[in-house]
């Protein structure tokens, strides 16, 4: 796709916000840059809704969507830092409110300078201000201000606003669903994440330290291109691997342990999200074999469901019958299916649920139920599917269990026919990673 059809992506997102935008007015800020230490700063990262709907990537920005301005017209403004040549000598290219209009085709730009005198007028005759509501109080505090700058001169005949409204209850629902665009960066993000995970195993040997592991995953993820880790990996080795979001990645990995690695990258502003989990040996122990295959098998069922026409529980509830029944047939369990998941014994192994909504977030935009039921699954939506096994030690589990932690997860896009797996490359069956792993000696 060219430059210029990509920024039209972006221009008719902004027309279909338009289209749901009821004698209103979007204000939409990105993110602002956050520091780290004295005078050095966070890497920054663009708000996501502000990118979904701008394509523009500078901090300092601010987008506006009127549906009918003072001459009747809709209109889209970007707010954006001025050319600033002695800046851009130490802090780099910068587009300038004049190139910015021509390429993120808006209709009109200022500087970012001018936004506090001009939202007062854009704000004027305007019913309902669609903002982001409590994302940051001072961004809350600069709106409320605005508006009252419109009331001091309501004796001329301006009107205010009586009404505020969560723009993100329209952008949500407009991000659940991704287009052939969003589609291309999100293939190669996971693209990309597979890539990670394969050279990961191949490089992962006792007496390693789990950083080593997570710093060829990083390599993988910049040498093709992808921005940075689209979270903090997890790369969990041993018992490390029953703490669900451990990160200190500090141990060494010791034969006849499993690795546990949840990682994936952001490309293109898109998140990818696998995990996989090996032994660190390159041979799965009995043990090992038998509860991996069990989450294997929850993650087929799980997978299995995802279809459009069913709910977003039914993948998840899938993968419980099959854990809990595996769980019954280990041991792990006593009871039946049905008794166990009533009572929530399985929660001893299995304590969180088998997926998110992924997208530019890595727990993307979307609401999960709508009127008090699961929502319906629908071609464009993308979700991840990842049920787990942790086995901690504890008095009523046999030892040979304890330290055990499986999950198994992937990135999966519901289609009119069913859906796509969108990981699939990375490893999964026993035999596919043993035999990976085989060819790394
Ligand atoms: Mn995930």
């Amino acid at each position: 796709m060219s430059n210029k059809e990509q920024m039209q992506v972006y221009r008719e997102r902004r027309n279909r916000l338009l289209d749901q935008l009821t004698h209103g007015i979007a204000v939409i800020a990105t993110a602002p840059m956050r520091p780290r230490n004295r005078d050095s700063y966070y890497p920054y990262r663009f708000d996501s809704y502000f990118y979904y709907l701008t394509g523009f990537e500078e901090p300092e920005a601010v987008l506006v969507v009127v549906a009918e301005n003072q001459q009747g017209n809709a209109e889209q403004i970007l707010f954006c830092r001025d050319k600033n040549l002695e800046r851009e000598i130490w802090d780099g290219f910068r587009y300038g409110p004049d190139a910015a209009c021509e390429r993120f085709k808006f209709d009109s730009t200022y500087p970012i300078s001018r936004l506090d005198e001009m939202m007062p007028k854009l704000l004027a005759n305007q019913s309902t201000v669609y903002t982001m509501i409590g994302q940051d109080p001072a961004w809350d505090a600069q709106i409320t201000g605005w508006v009252n700058r419109v009331r001091e001169q309501t004796r001329s005949g301006i009107t205010v606003p009586d009404t505020l409204a969560d723009v993100r209850k329209i952008l949500d629902e407009m991000r659940l669903f991704k287009d052939e665009y969003e589609l291309t960066l999100i293939r190669q993000a996971a693209k990309i994440a597979v890539d990670a995970h394969r050279r990961a195993m191949k490089h992962a040997n006792p007496g390693l330290f789990e950083y080593e592991i997570e710093a060829e995953l990083i390599h993988e993820f910049r040498r093709q291109g992808a921005l940075a880790p689209a979270y903090t990996p997890i790369v969990a080795g041993g018992a490390n691997a029953c703490v669900l979001h451990y990160i200190e990645n500090n141990m060494r990995l010791q034969s006849g342990d499993l690795l546990l690695i949840d990682a994936g990258c952001e490309y293109g502003g898109y998140a990818s999200d696998i995990t996989r989990t090996f032994p660190i040996n390159g041979r799965f122990t009995a043990v090992q074999r038998d509860l991996y295959q069990l989450v294997l098998s929850a993650q087929d069922a799980a997978i299995e469901a995802v279809q459009p026409g069913h709910t977003w529980d039914n993948p998840h509830q899938a993968a419980l019958t099959v854990l809990v029944q595996g769980f019954i047939d280990l041991g792990l369990c006593q009871g039946s299916v049905e008794g166990i998941i009533e009572s929530e014994d399985y929660k001893r192994f299995y304590m969180h649920r088998t997926g998110h909504w992924l997208g530019l977030d890595v727990h993307d935009a979307g609401e999960y139920k709508q009127a008090g039921a699961w929502r319906e699954l629908k071609p464009g939506m993308l979700l991840t599917v990842e049920p787990g096994c942790y086995i901690r030690p504890a008095d009523n589990v046999p030892n040979h269990f304890w330290n055990n932690g499986i999950r198994i997860e992937d990135d999966v896009l519901v289609t009119a026919e069913g859906h796509e797996v969108l990981t699939a490359a990375a490893p999964k069956t026993i035999v596919e990673i043993e035999e990976w792993m085989y060819e790394r000696r």
